[in-house]
């Protein structure tokens, strides 16, 4: 079986972007591979996080992987923090990467740019995200299309380290979905929905009242024509509204047009909201049974026992081939 790895932040409500960008997928690929997916805690420290809101989203975050059908006892579920392997790895990692490279990083870049005050963090997250991927030797990443720029890194990264130790990593490729990779704000279609935006119209959050989330769909911005039709270029609206339709009811985009041939945007919205809302409906239900008792307690430990026999092995390796270590085995 060939392996996959991912990682989500905790870094606020999960949404409708991240759901059907990552998790969604994840769900998808369970049965075909092995799979090691955990929340990137560490990684959400680079911006402020309200301790009692860091520990509720991450919670909630182990939870909608469960809720929306990553089944614990095929998948690998762990706390990035968890396992410290990660942090010392990351170490390694950031010693060969290049103050160039990492001030390349769009992530990075757009901090700057805006002139925010940044931490170092937001520099050296690409390297612990390195460590986090090359320690389990995974085959693919699943990203959404923002996140493919630091798989590309992370396999600069491994190649330069398999060449000046001998072969020690895979070189991990990144898989962007064909459709879905990048959910837009509803209310301003050029602009990715995002967990962390200050207004919250234009994005649903999976566990949101949900007649909320089906009046923001009906509520959406689209365009001036009455035609269902995919156009990013001049129908963004429409065309991010058509790609939440086809990743939810696994349908083609030309499928779905022809449906609504002759029809206006109200009906084609309102099938939509039904569609969101009935899938929201299933995993909140689930996430309501499982966030009970200790269950999400024992699904982390058993998690993060299997993780650290992988990375414990990895690092040890690593240890030796760059002579940290100086035992022998
Ligand atoms: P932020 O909004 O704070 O930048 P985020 O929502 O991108 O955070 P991450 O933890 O960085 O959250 O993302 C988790 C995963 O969800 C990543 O693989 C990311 O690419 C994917 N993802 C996030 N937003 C979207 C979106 N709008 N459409 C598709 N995938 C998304
Ligand atoms: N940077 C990613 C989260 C993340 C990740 C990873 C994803 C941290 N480590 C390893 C894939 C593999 C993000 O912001 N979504």
């Amino acid at each position: 079986m060939k392996r996959m790895l991912s990682g989500i932040k905790p870094t606020g409500r999960v949404t409708l972007g991240n759901y059907i960008g990552a998790i969604r997928p994840f769900v998808s690929y369970q049965d075909e591979y092995e799979m090691f997916i955990f929340v990137a805690n560490l990684h959400s420290m680079t911006i402020y996080q309200q301790p009692a809101e860091l520990r509720k989203n991450t919670k909630d975050l182990i939870a909608l992987y469960i809720a929306a059908g990553l089944d614990p006892n095929k998948v690998t579920l762990f706390l990035q923090s968890d396992v410290l392997e990660h942090a010392q790895l990351g170490w390694y990692l950031g010693c060969l990467a290049s103050m160039g490279e990492l001030s390349r990083m769009t992530q990075y870049k757009d901090k700057v740019a805006k002139g925010e005050v940044i931490g170092a963090g937001i520099f050296n997250y690409p390297s612990l995200m390195n460590a986090d991927i090359l320690m389990y030797d995974p085959d693919y990443v699943p990203v959404g299309e923002d996140q493919k720029q630091h798989v590309e890194l992370c396999r600069d990264i491994a190649e330069r380290f398999n060449s000046r130790y001998s072969e020690t990593f895979k070189i991990p490729e990144p898989l962007v979905a064909k459709v879905g990779g990048r959910i837009m704000d509803l209310q301003n279609p050029t602009k990715k929905m995002s967990k962390s935006e200050e207004t919250s119209k234009g994005c649903i959050y999976i566990l949101d009242d949900i007649n909320v989330s089906k009046k923001k769909i009906k509520s959406a911005v689209t365009d001036s024509e009455s035609y269902v039709h995919f156009d990013p270029i001049n129908k963004p609206g429409i065309s991010n509204l058509l790609e939440i339709y086809s990743t939810l009811t696994n349908r083609t985009i030309e499928d779905i047009e022809q449906q609504y041939v002759g029809k206006g945007y109200g009906e084609f919205k309102n099938d939509l909201a039904e569609i969101v809302g009935s899938e929201l409906e299933k995993i909140q239900t689930r996430y309501k049974e499982i966030t009970t008792g200790s269950y999400l307690d024992d699904i982390l430990e058993a998690g993060a026992q299997k993780a650290r026999f992988v990375a414990r092995k990895k690092l040890a390796k690593v240890e030796r081939k760059i002579g940290i270590t100086i035992k022998k085995r």
